[in-house]
């Protein structure tokens, strides 16, 4: 049977935290993608070329200090301003990888125990957003991330802050939450040929569901 150019395309995220090699993987994926066929446009949040991707860039690069709140409420933002240009590129029939998403913005926020910024007030300024058909989570252990080669010196990049946010990703893997049936956990220790591999078969899968219309809708 023959398919519908005009069909929709997928959103994939892919998530993971730092050092766990999302930026390779999402390189892998879009080169898979193409190799098959399909047109893709490639992601990343922060989107730091926006002017609240400046503002974001000032924090994790400590030139800048914001309340918890507020860098919290410019990370959704800056998903916000760029909602409507995901949701025409799936419309227009490309895929869109995207290189760290609202599982983020919860999780790292919330790592912060700050008494008042839990985690069911950080997922509140992410309601509505586009909802991925696929969420690729790279767990690690912050051991073997730092075995990397060590983290950068940004904000966040420190060891008992990967422990806290790597717990709360499980943990929303485990909630009961919306994002829990979305993500999948992938071992991001093995090697990059091995993890690869892995990825694949999920984005091959959920790419040709939504190319055959299995997935009718983008959701939010
Ligand atoms: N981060 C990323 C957040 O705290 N909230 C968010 O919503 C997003 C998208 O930004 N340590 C954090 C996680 C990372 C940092 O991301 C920069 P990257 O992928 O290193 O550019």
């Amino acid at each position: 049977e023959t398919i519908d150019a005009k069909g929709r395309g997928a959103f994939i995220v892919v998530e993971g935290l730092d050092r766990s090699g999302k930026t390779t993987q999402t390189k892998k994926i879009e080169e898979a993608l193409v190799g098959g066929g399909y047109k893709v446009k490639l992601r990343r949040f922060p989107d730091r070329t926006t002017v609240i991707g400046e503002m974001i860039n000032n924090y994790l690069q400590s030139k800048s200090d914001l309340e918890d709140h507020v860098i919290h409420l410019l990370f959704s933002a800056n998903r916000w301003e760029l909602a409507k240009q995901i949701e025409k590129d799936i419309a227009d029939g490309y895929t869109v990888i995207c290189d760290r998403y609202y599982y983020s913005g919860v999780v790292y926020s919330a790592a912060k125990s700050n008494p008042e910024l839990s985690l069911p007030w950080a997922r509140e300024p992410e309601v509505g957003l586009p909802r991925p058909d696929l969420v690729i989570f790279l767990d690690l252990e912050p051991e073997v991330a730092e075995e990397r080669g060590g983290y950068g010196d940004e904000k966040y990049e420190k060891r008992e802050m990967q422990e806290k946010v790597r717990k709360l990703f499980h943990a929303l893997n485990d909630s009961e939450e919306e994002e829990a049936e979305d993500m999948v956990i992938y071992d991001a220790g093995k090697s990059v040929e091995e993890v690869t591999k892995d990825v694949l078969q999920s984005v091959s899968s959920v790419s040709l569901a939504v190319k055959q219309r299995l997935h009718p809708e983008l959701r939010k």
